[in-house]
């Protein structure tokens, strides 16, 4: 027995030793993969929910496999780039939250696109924030912004039409949806298309503890909408008042992720939790979510589970919880592209706080299958917002760091 132990123990400690090498390596070259920005996340005064502090993620691998990732910038010089939208003809939108709009046009050019934004409102996490071009956009021209709006004091979905050569954005639809709670904090926001050209319009509670269960108010809800007219759209599951009309869920505290996966036509949505639980939700039409932060002590009382089951035992689980800490998770898109490999159809999830990029599988009923994280990503960049697929199949990932520092990357696997 000693003869064949020893032996084995000897390669059981050389292959211990390779396999560390091998991942010291990977570590350090994929950190060469694109420059270190020096941002510190802590330094950041803009929160969304969280204090930006760097925590453990959830229990996960590293993005394991063969298909190394190659990360470049392909803007620089931004200042909390909210959303991405790509035109079919290839221009990449780009917004900024107090108030910028600018294309990265086919030839990689940029233009400043002219938009009035004078009637803007911009304090704490609410400013200029989600955009989504129209499924139509060769026709119409048209493109869609969730907003603070100075002038009620609440949020508004505008609809505007851009120019061909995309130096000038007129509205077209002012308010298209209107009548959204805003504050400070919680503001929801993501805008995205889903099945049958609907347009899904995530909100958040705006520290109102009343919102997310009361079907009246635009709060703590995911709205689906004509966006030809800013009309419920078709098949939405409540009635009784024009705001309820729009709701296709309820329950959410700050929904600042959408995303459609469309082999199966359902959409999913991000959203922050308290100091615990960010979730990952499948939406199910008329579901309701379960936040529920009022109580007779205070008009926004939040140590509640983000999904109250003993109140609402109808409420909907998660299909992922961060636990605690929260990552504040942020913007979110499900990969597709051949040149994604086995990672084709995972869910990438954009953190602020936790400053990394995840990937969830889920089964098709919103089971959890498995997770990573992409270590070219790990606290490299500082926060991230929105991940973005490109017209080139490639991931397109705005920074949140402020200080006119932020950047949009280009993330690909390396063919
Ligand atoms: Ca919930």
């Amino acid at each position: 027995m000693k003869n064949i132990r020893n032996p084995l123990v000897l390669v059981a400690g050389l292959l211990i030793i390779v396999i560390s090498l091998a991942v010291v390596y990977r570590h350090f070259s994929s950190r060469e993969t694109g420059p270190d920005t020096e941002t510190e996340p802590q330094s950041v005064s803009q929160n969304d929910t969280d204090q930006p502090t760097v925590s453990d993620p959830i229990p996960s691998t590293i993005y394991a496999g063969t298909d190394e990732l190659t990360v470049s910038e392909v803007m620089t010089g931004l200042d909390i780039p909210w959303d991405i939208a790509f035109t079919p003809d290839g221009v990449m939108l780009v917004n900024e939250r107090a108030g910028k709009l600018t294309a990265r046009l086919a030839d990689g050019a940029f233009q400043a696109v002219e938009a009035d934004f004078s009637d803007l409102s911009v304090r704490g996490e609410l400013g200029l924030m989600g955009m989504v071009v129209d499924p139509r956009f060769v026709a119409n021209r048209r493109f869609y912004t969730c907003q603070g709006d100075g002038g009620t004091g609440q949020i508004k979905v505008v609809a505007w039409r851009i120019s061909d050569d995309y130096t000038r954005a007129d509205r077209v639809d002012d308010p298209l949806v209107g009548g959204i709670p805003s504050a400070s904090i919680h503001n929801g926001c993501r805008l995205r298309f889903g099945a049958e050209g609907y347009l899904w319009i995530s909100t958040g509670d705006a520290a109102r503890g009343a919102s997310p269960q009361d079907l009246n108010s635009l709060g703590g809800k995911v709205l689906r909408v004509d966006a030809a007219t800013g009309r419920a759209a078709p098949g939405n599951p409540f009635s009784g008042s024009e705001n309820a009309e729009l709701v296709y869920t309820f329950g959410h505290r700050n929904p600042q992720g959408l995303a459609w996966h469309s082999g199966t036509g359902r959409m999913w949505a991000v959203e922050h939790g308290p100091d615990v639980d960010d979730e990952i939700n499948l939406l199910i039409r008329g579901g309701n979510y379960g936040w529920d932060p009022a109580s007779a002590s205070s008009s926004y009382y939040q140590q509640v589970p983000m999904t109250d089951a003993v109140k609402y035992p109808d409420a909907i689980e998660a299909s992922w919880l961060s636990g605690d800490p929260t990552l504040a998770v942020s913007g979110a898109i499900f990969l597709t592209g051949e040149r994604w490999g086995g990672k084709e159809g995972w869910l990438a999830v954009a953190t602020l706080k936790d400053s990394r990029l995840y990937l969830f599988q889920f089964d098709e009923a919103g089971n959890l299958e498995d997770s990573f994280t992409v270590p070219e990503l790990d606290n490299t960049y500082g926060r991230l917002r929105t991940p973005m697929v490109g017209p080139d199949g490639a991931l397109y990932i705005s920074t949140s760091n402020g200080g006119g520092n932020d950047l949009v990357l280009r993330v690909a696997p390396s063919l």
